[in-house]
């Protein structure tokens, strides 16, 4: 547990550096200085090769063997199992300290250990949260500088309440004198592991993404998550955006999708509807509270964007591109194009004749295999991005009035639709499904349940969290809540072709989910929910026939009654803690189907 003395901070630091046994400590302090100091470092090991195309930034490959979140090597490790519950790896805190301490003990051998002391939200927010992390990385260092509010100021916050969250990370290889080291050093052995009643991370063996930077999803939702069903708050794999709509009306919408299922581009969203705004708040992540109107209020604890680089192009995310075109950052495990700049699949429709691939070999075009691994990913200044809302950093956050939930399926969820009330649209949360991703390893187009996002990223029992989010219908009116929708952008047709165009197309059900909540209703109930009526998704300069607008919004018998049985399944699996409300839920669902 974490002891307030007054400096808890170099106590823990000590007893660490005791542990890890590092050659050289470096507090960070966030400086312009500092970062061209540890993107020196990081260009002289070769780890870094800047960019000529692009200021400040930077093309960076990771081992082959880690390149994305090891969801089997997570743990949640609460003093009882049954607070982590069904969906966490588990082991008892005791037990899992004394491995870690082992693999831990002497790892930072040869290296530096770097403390970085970090900010989620902006620097002395009300809501905002405080960590240290603690790594042997400078990768991990330059990356928590875009990703966080890092250094000095956030250090000033620490030292006032001695509050915050023990994050230690390392890469697991230690370096023996005389050895050379590789550019991307790791372990085949990998823990990320949460406690999060001590609020303590403790990750080990890999440098890569969500593993490494643990301000971000080990932080900002797995301990936060845990903290919000604690202090009555959420914490979400969601992005936010604020939408203008062509009568100057403002509205802010809140999206989880799983990984790689696109929240980065509904984030930065070029409506292709005349007259329409949306601007950025927040890509990854949210933390809503409620304000002193009962209203939730989301905030973007981030400070930068770690997106998917594939399938992101000047035709599918403009503003993506324009971002990461200012520079100042690192981009891991796409290629090299011979004149110094990145290129991924689907950044140009002309493809490069010759790369370097992310494997740092010779490509050259119609080669078999990808440039770019599929979860490569650019790591870039949220405050460069052209759409970020002035707001973005508003310490209060943005009144929500809307929340979508969606996966990726290729059948049986339509475009879009509106849950009845509150209850039903946590409903439609809790039994939110999606094809996997490369965005974690293992198997990649199974489809899983993936409740409101967050299976990955949930510090407790999902059973709990449903009643978490079911609860909130008590804390404040029904009317104050936002209203929920379930998207789904990725329906395929026979021959295996997306139904629907995507990206900026998606306007058009920003559009109807903004008058559905304005109240200037075009939907009628179906068995799953509330449906758009045939005409009321603007299809204007849409080249789609209303029968493929049909096709797309169908609710299909037969698709539900293959889709129910796995939703019970699921329900069993969660067991004794699955709320009866949702039960109620299923049931009735059950009887509309049968009754179609
Ligand atoms: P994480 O950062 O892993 O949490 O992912 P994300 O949810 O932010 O996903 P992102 O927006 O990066 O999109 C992932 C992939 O889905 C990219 O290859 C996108 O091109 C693709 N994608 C995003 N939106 C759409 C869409 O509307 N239609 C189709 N077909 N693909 C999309
Ligand atoms: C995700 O997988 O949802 C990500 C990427 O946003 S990572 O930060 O690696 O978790
Ligand atoms: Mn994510």
């Amino acid at each position: 547990m974490q002891t307030k003395t007054l400096d808890n901070l170099q106590e823990w630091v000590d007893e660490i550096a005791l542990l890890t046994k590092p050659d050289k400590i470096y507090w960070c302090n966030g400086s312009e200085l500092e970062s061209e100091h540890i993107n020196n470092i990081l260009i002289e090991k070769k780890v870094f090769t800047p960019l000529k195309k692009k200021p400040r930034s930077f093309w960076c490959t990771s081992d082959p063997s880690d390149v994305a979140r090891v969801e089997d090597r997570t743990f949640i490790c609460s003093k009882e199992e049954s607070d982590a519950g069904p969906t966490n790896n588990w082991m008892d805190p005791d037990e899992m300290k004394s491995i870690l301490e082992e693999l831990f003990d002497g790892s930072m051998n040869g290296r530096t250990m770097y403390v970085i002391p970090f900010a989620m939200g902006v620097v002395g927010g009300r809501n905002s949260k405080y960590g240290v992390q603690i790594s042997d990385s400078p990768y991990v260092v330059a990356s928590m500088r875009i990703m966080t509010r890092m250094g000095e100021e956030a250090l000033k916050e620490i030292r006032k309440t001695h509050e915050f969250v023990k994050a230690l990370h390392s890469v697991g290889a230690p370096l023996l004198s005389g050895v050379e080291d590789v550019t991307w050093p790791c372990n085949p052995n990998k823990y990320i592991v949460q406690f999060p009643e001590d609020k303590e991370i403790w990750s080990f063996g890999s440098g890569y993404g969500g593993n490494a930077l643990l301000g971000k999803k080990c932080y900002a939702l797995r301990i936060a998550s845990y903290l919000g069903w604690k202090e009555g708050f959420l914490a979400e794999h969601m992005l936010i955006l604020k939408v203008t709509s062509p009568d100057k009306i403002i509205n802010y919408i809140a999206a989880a999708f799983p990984s790689a299922c696109g929240k980065t581009n509904l984030a930065m969203l070029d409506p292709a509807l005349q007259g329409w705004k949306v601007e950025t708040i927040g890509d990854d992540i949210a933390w809503l509270h409620f304000g002193d109107d009962g209203r939730l209020y989301a905030s973007n604890p981030e400070n930068g964007f770690f997106g998917v680089a594939p399938g992101t192009g000047w035709a599918t995310n403009p503003n993506a591109m324009r971002t990461i075109e200012l520079g100042n950052s690192i981009f891991t495990n796409v290629a090299l194009t011979d004149d110094g700049d990145v290129w991924w699949e689907g950044m140009t429709e002309e493809i490069p004749t010759h790369l370097t691939s992310w494997k740092r070999q010779s490509w050259t075009s119609g080669s078999s295999e990808l440039s770019s691994h599929p979860n490569s990913r650019f790591c870039t200044p949220a405050s460069q991005c052209p759409t970020i809302a002035p707001e973005w950093e508003n310490p209060d956050g943005v009144p929500i009035s809307a929340i979508f939930f969606g996966g990726r399926r290729d059948s049986t969820l339509p475009l879009v639709f509106q849950a009845r009330n509150w209850q039903h649209g946590v409903f439609l949360g809790a039994t939110l499904s999606s094809e996997t991703t490369a965005a974690a390893t293992g198997e990649v187009g199974v489809v899983r349940r993936d409740p409101f996002a967050m299976l990955p990223f949930l510090g407790y029992h999902a059973g709990d969290y449903f009643k978490h989010w079911l609860s909130l219908a008590s804390v404040t009116s029904e009317n104050n809540l936002p209203k929920i929708f379930y998207v789904n952008w990725f329906r395929k047709d026979r021959n295996g072709k997306f139904l629907w165009p995507g990206f900026s197309e998606n306007s058009r059900v920003l559009k109807w989910a903004i008058e559905q909540v304005r109240g200037e209703t075009s939907s009628r109930e179906s068995a799953i929910g509330l449906i758009p009526l045939p005409g009321a998704i603007d299809t204007e300069n849409l080249n789609i026939s209303p029968e493929l607008m049909a096709e797309v919004l169908n609710v299909s018998k037969s698709e539900w009654e293959n889709e129910i049985p796995l939703i019970h399944k699921w329900f069993e699996f969660i067991g004794d803690k699955m709320p009866l409300e949702l039960w109620d839920e299923l049931s009735f669902l059950e009887e509309n189907i049968a009754s179609m």
